[in-house]
């Protein structure tokens, strides 16, 4: 099968380009990352360039030796994706200790695997040993009104995932584990991917204050899905704070205990605080 066709790789350029009309992607911001099922590597495997160098991830991943990922480009535009994805992105294999990588194919003008290789291969391995396997996405962006968030919201997990829960209904429905925050750290290294994969652990969302976001999820649509909806949460309450930070009605800890009830979700007791 031609790599530009199979699904996979439609599914990563069209989640790519969801991303940059949404706003998301301002010049080489955010970068995306797909965990390749085995039969979907079996289905490209002669279609894939001989093997090049190897190169340090800058991060040991021993849980993913040997595998597969579709991965942007470093300095890449998403904006450019969909107009000539072979330049933009890349299949890169990892070694048998998950310490090094190679291009396999993609980035036909040069380059290299996005600057945060460290913290999506890092995300990666977490979430293959936590849901046994099934998360195969990982997605940073740089989501305007969460970053706006991260100015003037406590940069702890209990405020920020309250605050976006009590933003739209769905969102306890849709993120129930919550979301993780971590202070001003230099991104594209070894440090906040550590600090970011400790979070995953935990959550689906992590959010780099003065930043962005990482979302990771099953699939494209589900991990999508879960950033929109993080970010359409936080949309709203950038306006609630903008037009008057005294809410004089919200949904209550005791709704959220309905709601979880009604829902079948279990939200944990210490986002469910009360309130003066
Ligand atoms: O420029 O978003 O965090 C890519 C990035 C780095
Ligand atoms: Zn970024």
């Amino acid at each position: 099968m031609k790599i530009l066709d199979s699904k996979f790789v439609k599914a990563f350029v069209k989640m790519a380009d969801d991303g940059f009309k949404q706003g998301w992607h301002e010049r080489n911001g955010g970068n995306l990352s797909y965990r390749i099922k085995a039969d979907e590597v079996e289905s490209i495997r002669s279609r894939l360039n001989a093997p090049g160098e190897w190169t340090s991830i800058g991060a040991g991943v021993p849980g993913l030796a040997g595998e597969f990922f579709l991965v942007t480009g470093s300095g890449k535009y998403f904006r450019n994706i969909i107009v000539d994805p072979e330049v933009c992105i890349a299949i890169i294999e990892l070694d048998e200790k998950g310490e090094n990588y190679r291009i396999r194919w993609g980035l036909v003008e040069g380059g290299t695997p996005t600057s945060e290789l460290p913290t999506h291969l890092m995300n990666h391995e977490v979430k293959k040993r936590v849901t046994e396997g099934k998360h195969r996405v990982i997605y940073h962006a740089h989501t305007t009104n969460v970053i706006a968030l991260t100015f003037v919201l406590p940069l702890t997990d209990e405020v920020f995932t309250r605050e976006l829960w009590e933003m739209a209904t769905e969102c306890p429905v849709v993120f129930p584990d919550g979301v993780g925050v971590i202070g001003w750290m230099v991104p594209g290294g070894r440090e906040i991917a550590v600090e970011t994969s400790r979070l995953m652990e935990k959550y689906d969302v992590a959010i780099w204050a003065h930043h962005g976001m990482f979302c990771s999820g099953e699939d494209f649509d589900l991990t999508f899905g879960l950033m929109h909806t993080v970010e359409k949460s936080a949309e709203i309450l950038t306006k609630v704070l903008a037009m008057n930070p005294a809410k004089l009605q919200t949904i209550t800890d005791e709704n959220f205990r309905d709601l979880a009830k009604a829902f079948r979700v279990n939200l944990p007791e210490r986002f469910l605080y009360k309130k003066d």
